[in-house]
């Protein structure tokens, strides 16, 4: 059977983050990608200049007639932009048991709010979740006042908080599996300025694992290794002098 992924996200019509970059780190994982569009956002590498949702009752038919038609194996949810798209996303899929990966986007890197989306309607999309990605600065708003131990075995979601973000000389992720522990994971960090679009990729990456059918630890694994060779892989030959995106096409060189 042919893996598949769907991710519901945004646009960045420069390609770097959002749907674009799930497309492409599906196809580069072995997976076939499909995308469900909830914002436009009018960006280019040095900012974001506005972010545009789409209306609730649109993003809903998207997944809809997809659940009906196609065969999701596992989804990825990014950039959701309003509470009534997520409430909608939620609605549509509270009857299936399609693993799920949810990246809380609330800000771009550069530092913009990318929409807003009410606590109370994130936290259940969060719990119906098999794993959210926060980075290091969108911890604590996920766990809220548990430590990630505690918040993962009481809502069952386990959570991986990138350390792609930090400036630390290593990135470390760690990674809480409900009544599994911790494990962690460190490189050295690579010295680029081209890393525009790695949440969304380490995200899908993950995606593309579960739908493959491997376990949590395995798909985080392997995102991992994915993203850090994306990364690798951009580092020269940027497309433009700073944020450039990650380069997923050449990890066949
Ligand atoms: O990386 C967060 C993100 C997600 N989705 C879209 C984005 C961004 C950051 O710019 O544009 C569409």
């Amino acid at each position: 059977m042919i893996p598949t992924v769907l991710s519901i996200a945004g646009l960045d019509p420069s390609g770097g983050a959002g749907m674009a970059a799930d497309l492409k780190t599906a196809t580069m994982m072995g997976t076939y990608g499909m995308a469900a569009l909830t914002t436009v956002t009018i960006q280019h590498p040095g900012a974001v200049e506005e972010v545009s949702p789409l209306p609730a009752r649109l993003v809903k038919a998207q997944i809809q007639t997809l659940l009906q038609h196609m065969p999701i194996g596992a989804i990825k949810i990014g950039l959701l932009g309003t509470t009534d798209i997520a409430n909608a996303v939620m609605h549509v899929l509270q009857d299936t048991n399609i693993p799920m990966v949810l990246d809380p986007v609330t800000h771009s890197t550069s530092g913009t709010a990318m929409g807003e989306v009410d606590e109370t309607v994130m936290t259940h999309l969060m719990e119906r979740a098999h794993i959210v990605t926060p980075n290091n600065d969108e911890l604590t708003g996920v766990v809220g006042g548990w430590s990630p131990a505690e918040w993962a075995n009481h809502t069952a979601t386990a959570v991986l908080c990138t350390g792609g973000h930090s400036h630390a000389e290593a990135i470390v992720d760690v990674l809480w599996v409900p009544n599994k522990g911790r494990r962690e994971w460190s490189r050295p960090r690579i010295e680029t300025v081209h890393t525009h679009g790695t949440g969304c990729t380490i995200s899908t990456a993950i995606a593309a694992g579960l739908a493959k059918g491997h376990s949590i630890e395995r798909a985080v694994e392997e995102a991992i290794s994915f993203t850090h060779q994306a990364v690798q892989h951009s580092t020269e030959g940027g497309l433009v002098d700073t944020n450039g995106p990650l380069l997923h096409f050449k990890m066949n060189d």
